[in-house]
Order: C-alpha cells, then sequence, then structure tokens
C-alpha cells in the first residue's frame, strides 16, 4: 500500500530512534559472481600462518596454480572482491591467466598485512645472515605444499609469478623447490640490491629507496613515505647534508633496516650473503623458468638478466629463458604501448603476457603444447620488433663471435670509432657537490608518494631513464660529445662499457655515464622528438670501489685512474640521420647519494667539511682514451 498523511511516521518507514547501520550489511553482486574468493591462514612449519587470498573459477577443474608472494597486501593485490567477474576482479597483468582457467592466488609475506610473524625486508635465506628456521624458500615450499592438498579444484601443479618483491620471493622459491613447483617467472627480480636493483647502483645510495623503506617497515599495514614540508626532494636531501644526516634528522634510524643498510656501504658478507644470483648459480634448480627484465627499468635493472647469465655459466641453459622488453618498472602488469615518448608496435606487455607467459605456463603446468620460446627474446628499440635469439648477447668482450667496438672521445668534443691521436688530450669540469647534477628537472617528488594505486608510480619516476637529456646538456659540469651525423644505421645488441680514464683533485668521486641516441632535429612524423637526447643506457658508478667493492681504497689525487663498468642491456638502432651522444658527469642527484670527493670511511657519515668541489678531468688520448665499448652488430 502507499503512505498516506493518515499513517503514522512508523508506519511510513520514517521512524527515527532505530540504527540507519546495520550490524552486518553484506554488498550483494547482481547476478553473482564467476568465481569463489576464500580467504585462509596457511600454516608455516613454525607455525606462524599466511593470509593467503585464492581466487577460484567456478566450476574450475583440474586448473593449473599461479602463485604470488607480496609484501604488498594480498587482499588488494587480488583486486575486486565484488567483481562479477574474475577477469575484472584481478589485476590486468592476470587477465591471460583468467582466461585460460587458473586459479590465482596472492599471499601477504610473513609481518606484513595479514599475515602473521615478523617482517624482515628482503629476508635473507636461513644461514649467516638469518638464524632462524624460516625463509622465503620455507614458505613458498609450505605454502605450495598446503596448496596442493586442499585446492580440489587443481591439477597439484603450482607456477610462481611475480614482479620486484614479488619476483624476488618467486626467485627464493627456485633454491628448494616445492616437488609441484612447475614452472617461475621472475619479473624485474631484486636479486642484487647493491650492484643494479633498488637500494644501491656499483656502490652509489640510491636516496629515494628510503621513502619506501619508511612506507613499507613504519606498520604492519599500508603505510606512507616520509612526511615532509619540501616539495621538491632535491631541495630537501640537498639541505639536510649527508644522507645520513638525513636519516638521523626524520628519526629514519628508528627502522631497523635503515642503519643495518647504512652499516654496509661496500659490497661486503652482508650484501654476498643476500645476492641471490649467486646463490641460485651455485644450487640451479631444473624448475623451468622465465626472467622478464625491463630495458629502462628505473628501479631494478639487474638481477634477471645477470640470474640468466650467471645459470647460463652454470650449465643451465636448457631450463632457463630471458624476455627483456621496453619496459619500465613492472610495466608487463600494466599496458606496454610504450615508456615515455618510445613507442612500441603494439601493447607490448600483452604480447609478453599472452605470447610468451601464458604458453610457457601451459606447457608446463597444464601439459600444453611446447612453448617454443627462444632462448632470449628481446625487444629491437630501434626498429621496434620483438627479436628471438638463441643467445646473448650477441656482440661482447669475451665469447663472443663479434667483439665490442670502442666509440672514442675526440678532439672537440667529437665522438668517433677512430682512436684518438693525441698523445695528450683531456677535458676538465668542475664538480661541486653543493650544486649537483639532478637526474629528472626539479622539482624532483618522492616517487613512491602514489605506490599501491598505480604500478607506474609517478610519470617522471617511471620513465626517468628515457627523460630527454636537453635539460642537463648545456651544463658545465656535464661533458658531452657526439658523432657527426650518422650516414648508415649503427646496431649495438649486448652489454656496453664504460671505459673511464680520468684524473680527479679529490679522493673520491663518481661517474656518471649515459650513452644518447640524438634525434634529428626535425621528425616530421612526431614533432615533438625533434632533437630529443634518448638515453638508451646509462648508469652511475662510484671510484672507491675501482678496484674492489669489497674493499674500497680512495683515489689518489691528480692521479689518472680507470674506472670501467657495464651499461645495461641495450638492442637498438642509432638510425641514419640520427647522432651518437655521450654524456660524461658526476652526480644523478638526488636519486643517488653525493659523493663528498673526499674519501671518507663511510659516506652516509660524511661530515659538511668532506663534501668539497673537484676538477675531474676526463682523459682522451692515445695512451689513455675514454670509450665506451659497443656491442655493434652487423644485421
Ligand atoms: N622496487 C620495489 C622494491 C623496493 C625495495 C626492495 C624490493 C623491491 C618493488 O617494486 O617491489
Amino acid at each position: 500500500a502507499t503512505a498516506t498523511s493518515a499513517q503514522s511516521p512508523k508506519q511510513q518507514g520514517q521512524s527515527i530512534g532505530v540504527n540507519d547501520i546495520p550490524k552486518k550489511f553484506t554488498d550483494v553482486v547482481p547476478g553473482g559472481q564467476d568465481f569463489t574468493r576464500r580467504v585462509v591462514m596457511i600454516p608455516m612449519r613454525d607455525g606462524v600462518k599466511l593470509n593467503t587470498v585464492i581466487m577460484v573459477p567456478k566450476g574450475a577443474h583440474d586448473a593449473p596454480i599461479l602463485l604470488t608472494r607480496t609484501p604488498y597486501n594480498a587482499e588488494e593485490r587480488a583486486g575486486n572482491s565484488l567483481s562479477a567477474s574474475l577477469l575484472t576482479a584481478l589485476p590486468l597483468g592476470d587477465a591471460v591467466f583468467v582466461e585460460a582457467g587458473y586459479i590465482r592466488v596472492y599471499q601477504d609475506v610473513r609481518g606484513k598485512y595479514g599475515s602473521e610473524g615478523d617482517y624482515v625486508m628482503m629476508r635473507p635465506v636461513r644461514g649467516a645472515l638469518n638464524p632462524t628456521r624460516v625463509d622465503h624458500v620455507t614458505d613458498a615450499w609450505d605454502t605450495i605444499d598446503w596448496l596442493v592438498k586442499h585446492l580440489p579444484e587443481s591439477n597439484g601443479r603450482v607456477g610462481m609469478i611475480g614482479s620486484s618483491y614479488e619476483g624476488f620471493t618467486a626467485a627464493m622459491a627456485l633454491l628448494d623447490p616445492h616437488p609441484a613447483l612447475k614452472a617461475v617467472v621472475p619479473e624485474s627480480p631484486v636479486l642484487d640490491a647493491y650492484m643494479g636493483d633498488d637500494w644501491f647502483h656499483y656502490g652509489a645510495f640510491r636516496n629515494l629507496m628510503l621513502g619506501y623503506v619508511h612506507m613499507q617497515t613504519v606498520q604492519q599495514g599500508p603505510g606512507v613515505v616520509t612526511p615532509s614540508d619540501v616539495y621538491d626532494k632535491y631541495e630537501e636531501f640537498l639541505r639536510a647534508g649527508s644522507t645520513g644526516d638525513y636519516v638521523r634528522s626524520r628519526g629514519l634510524d628508528k627502522l631497523p633496516f635503515v642503519p643495518r643498510m647504512m652499516a654496509h656501504p661496500a659490497y661486503d658478507a652482508f650484501w654476498q650473503g643476500q645476492d641471490l644470483i649467486r646463490l641460485l648459480a651455485a644450487r640451479p634448480s631444473s624448475v623451468p623458468t622465465l626472467w622478464e627484465q625491463g630495458l629502462f627499468d628505473q628501479e631494478d635493472m639487474w638481477g634477471a638478466n645477470h640470474a640468466w647469465l650467471a645459470l647460463k655459466a652454470a650449465g643451465h641453459a636448457s631450463n632457463n629463458w630471458l624476455v627483456m622488453g621496453p619496459w619500465s618498472h613492472s610495466q608487463v602488469n600494466g599496458t606496454g604501448y610504450a615508456v615515455g615518448p618510445l613507442k612500441s608496435e603494439g601493447d607490448t606487455s600483452k604480447q609478453y603476457n599472452r605470447d610468451m607467459v601464458l604458453p610457457f605456463l601451459n606447457e608446463h603446468l597444464r601439459g600444453g603444447p611446447p612453448a617454443q620460446l627462444a632462448r632470449v627474446s628481446i625487444y629491437n628499440t630501434g626498429d621496434n620488433h620483438w627479436e628471438r635469439f638463441q643467445d646473448w648477447p650477441a656482440a661482447c668482450e669475451h665469447g663472443c663471435a663479434t667483439g665490442l667496438k670502442p666509440l672514442y672521445l675526440n678532439h672537440g668534443f667529437i665522438l668517433s670509432f677512430d682512436a684518438p691521436s693525441e698523445s695528450q688530450a683531456s677535458d676538465t669540469y668542475v664538480s661541486d657537490p653543493a650544486k649537483p647534477v639532478p637526474f629528472l628537472p626539479r622539482p624532483v617528488l618522492d616517487p613512491f608518494f602514489a605506490f599501491g594505486s598505480t604500478y607506474a608510480g609517478y610519470i617522471p619516476w617511471s620513465t626517468w631513464l628515457v627523460h630527454d637529456q636537453r635539460f642537463v646538456d648545456g651544463r658545465p659540469d656535464v661533458l658531452v660529445y657526439e658523432t657527426s651525423v650518422l650516414t648508415s644505421p649503427v646496431r649495438v645488441r649486448g652489454t656496453p662499457v664504460a671505459d673511464v680514464r680520468a684524473i680527479t683533485t679529490g679522493t673520491d668521486g663518481d661517474f656518471v655515464v649515459k650513452i644518447i641516441d640524438v634525434y634529428p632535429p626535425n621528425v616530421p612524423s612526431d614533432p615533438s622528438m625533434g632533437g630529443y637526447e634518448m638515453p638508451i643506457a646509462l648508469d652511475i658508478f662510484r671510484g672507491r670501489y675501482r678496484d674492489s667493492f669489497e674493499h674500497p681504497t680512495a683515489i689518489p689525487a691528480n692521479e689518472a685512474q680507470r674506472y670501467r663498468f657495464e651499461l645495461p642491456n641495450v638492442n637498438h638502432v642509432f638510425k641514419s640521420g640520427h647522432r651518437i651522444m655521450v654524456q660524461i658527469q658526476s652526480t644523478l642527484f638526488p636519486l643517488y647519494d653525493r659523493n663528498p670527493q673526499t674519501f671518507v670511511p663511510n659516506i652516509f657519515d660524511a661530515q659538511a667539511a668532506d663534501y668539497r668541489p673537484a676538477n675531474i678531468t676526463i682523459l682522451r688520448s692515445s695512451l689513455q682514451p675514454t670509450a665506451v665499448l659497443l656491442p655493434v652488430v652487423d644485421q
């Protein structure tokens, strides 16, 4: 009946005095869901229970299980629990697995979000650095054991996949794989956080990762980056003094992982013992493993490609594959049409997931047809297509059919394949720690402030490795060398090496080397690319480690020294009409900490007076040439 004015407010359903918030309310998904979502606490061997979200497609039987172990909130990673379909519930990167009927599992690592136990940042394997009975090896083993015994819809075969930290936990499982673990896909895994993944690169500390540590370790659940009322991280870190001063002034030394890192600025037993690459190579598993590496990964540029090389060297090439794509960090979980201005042919993330990962998993988890992956699939960022190789690199110093070709610094800031002829030649700049060269145009924001809500992070951060380098090429403390306009293409396929000979007036110092593809001044098909200085490989090297990463030594002031380091992998074509450029500078601030340029025992604790300008002389003579060694190939 319709309400009339003769009815009381109660009769009309308007009565007050009842609680408008019911004791329990459950949202109803119209039409129901095509999956079930179970949240279970899986017991580990030490009694600690790990929070695990299991998404099972309705009607599943004989389905493979795909597991990700995460420090980033399993319940959020497993998507929207109120979606009607599993496809829209799970993250985009999971779409192909949903379509293929996989059971998808996300689990919180111990001590994070819903899991019990203590959280240890990148918990090392049991042994000297981890005296407990458990690590990610045992936790993966116990989880897989439970899953295959408790999921009647499964076929008893499990794969692990994950990017970055999640790639690290996936790779850890390989050290003692459960018999049901049939395939692993570590994506941009953090394997050697000292050499080229998150915490350091060749000994230079990555300041901006401190925000990540804050976010991850201030509490068990979601955290935030270090609160600050300074918008520009460049200004904030510069004003703070040393990185140690920054840490102490903000109380970050009370977060145990921060002082732990600061106590180990060199590549000592602490870092070597955590280097998963050497652990994996010492005990290679026979589990089929597909390693994924972004060519422009602003966070983890080292793990996957070095693991693949080390396993090849250990005689395990036959069960290890490598994919390197045109991606920033974890971009394989989103769309892959472009990284910054570098556009790809189609959605390369989808191509990877659909055409490489899924056939690989289907082969090993479903007994599907052979995936027929090339041993190495790498995107050609010049010709814009995938290329398939049986080995990698194509050109290298030792053991390849083709060697590396030096591209020399020459008189007049010219780069050429001709060796210098002058017996004395050099260029000098002043590196002043009070005015460090920024790695991105200022203001520089905290890269992790948007973490969790989007994989891309904030755009300047996720694409800084392909940022137009014109923003620094006019600085007096950046040396810039260029070839003439290329009249034929130069193809590079491998790992370039920076081979710098230099003199400094200081007793320590960093060297940054960038290999850059300079576009023609006018690009009619894409006008915004006119003159673009596109870095294709760059890195930083801390001079005190030139002879040993474990035992740093002061640089003898005013004496020539050699600094030699590998740059990230390239598969690129410098096209006719382009130029090749090399830039050399001393800082990439505030991403990397400033080198005081005075040798001190621990740079985290450098004093204000230690930070001194130094004259940096880059030698380019016939006896002391400086060059980048390029993996040039004909075809
Ligand atoms: N690169 C992130 C990370 C930071 C520190 C340690 C491990 C991983 C990540 O994306 O997970």
